[in-house]
């Protein structure tokens, strides 16, 4: 049986205001979760066009997830999201245009043209860029957690990790420190079910990643990654209990990884039935039919919605391709923080 602690999905409008969201707020995480699906769809074309330089990694299945965990941060939190994670960019508040500047390698992606991929972040909304060793980001995270109570600061940071990256030591370093010390640190773990083709019982031999986090004193709990509405609980509790002194939590969103690892794999290894099973759960369609149920979404704001996405998405694809490529006499730029970059709120 399992230790961690298993999240209840959230019923009725009622519960969502108690935890924090009134409907506005809950238009702009459906806005938030559409946005950040359109960028990777619209991410597929730019690659079958021609126009990406390396690989593609998008995190469909995991919007609810991403954009859950982000919506309960607060503003002078810091996160260190990975390559399943758009949804962390996109309700910090990163223009969708800026991301496809970046996919394409151009002068305007936060990377300014020196990545073609998701190691980017913007360091004035509080989110550091992740690099490929994974899960090498927990100890940075956790860094930032220690900075922050030395600094005596009512800040929190939230650091993402892959089941499959549980399994190695920087994960037992980064937890063993936030636990001993109860630092103000949320893990978020994004349990795909998959690491590239390694299914979860190669992973990890305990039922669910969240059981560790008792060993390592602290609370783990398991919450449907599907459910836009108790990822958000969840992780508001575990902010707020942090930023209160009560140490770090352990959070598990359960998902499916709906795609290939990256664009390069078709997935051949993962059954068909848990596709179909998992495509039944998809976290848009699952929110968009409570906020029909729940807050009288109705068809005419769904609509208007839906064109108001599609145009986010064509003005962002038209000013990305405007961008230039970077230019070759900058290239030592931005090796090293100037003053100015660290003169950002989340660097005080
Ligand atoms: C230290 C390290 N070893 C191997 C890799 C190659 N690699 C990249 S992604 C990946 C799978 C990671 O699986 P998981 O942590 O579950 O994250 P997911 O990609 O499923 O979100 C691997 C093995 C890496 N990036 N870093
Ligand atoms: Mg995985």
């Amino acid at each position: 049986m399992a230790i961690a602690r298993e999240a209840e999905p959230v019923g009725s409008l009622k519960e969502v205001r108690e935890a924090g969201l009134d409907r506005e707020d809950l238009l702009t995480v459906y806005r938030n979760m559409l946005v950040t699906r359109g960028v990777e769809e619209r991410g597929h074309i730019l690659y079958r066009q021609g126009k990406i330089p390396g690989s593609f990694y998008t995190g469909r299945g995991n919007e609810a997830g991403s954009v859950g965990v982000a919506t309960a941060m607060g503003p002078n939190d810091v996160g260190t999201p990975l390559h399943r994670d758009m949804g962390v960019h996109i309700t910090r508040g990163v223009e969708p245009w800026r991301i496809f500047a970046q996919y394409m390698g151009r002068a305007d992606g936060p990377t300014k043209g020196r990545d073609g991929n998701v190691h980017m972040a913007d360091g004035r909304l509080g989110l550091i860029a992740m690099v490929s060793h994974l899960p090498a980001m927990l100890p940075v995270a956790v860094g930032c957690a220690l900075a922050f109570r030395i600094r005596e600061e009512k800040r929190v940071a939230v650091g993402w990790f892959g089941e499959g990256a549980s399994a190695r030591g920087d994960c037992h370093e980064a937890m063993t420190l936030a636990g001993t010390r109860r630092l103000p640190m949320v893990f978020v773990c994004d349990n795909n079910q998959w690491a590239y083709s390694t299914p979860t019982h190669l992973e990890y031999a305990s039922e669910t990643v969240a059981d560790r986090a008792q060993a390592y004193g602290f609370e783990g709990v398991v919450v449907d990654g599907t459910d836009v509405l108790a990822v958000y609980r969840e992780a508001r509790r575990a902010i707020e209990k942090a930023r209160e002194g009560g140490g770090p939590t352990l959070i598990e969103c359960l998902t499916l990884r709906m795609e290939g690892h990256a664009v390069h794999d078709d997935a051949f290894y993962v059954p068909k039935e848990m596709f179909e099973e998992w495509a039944k759960r998809d976290p848009i369609e699952r929110f968009r039919s409570w906020l029909k149920d729940n807050a009288d979404l109705t068809d005419e704001e769904e609509d208007e919605i839906a064109l108001e996405i599609k145009k986010i998405m064509n003005d962002a694809m038209k000013r990305a391709d405007d961008s230039p490529l970077p230019d070759p006499s900058t290239v030592t730029e931005g090796v090293y923080a100037t003053p100015e970059d660290l003169d950002t709120p989340h660097h005080k």
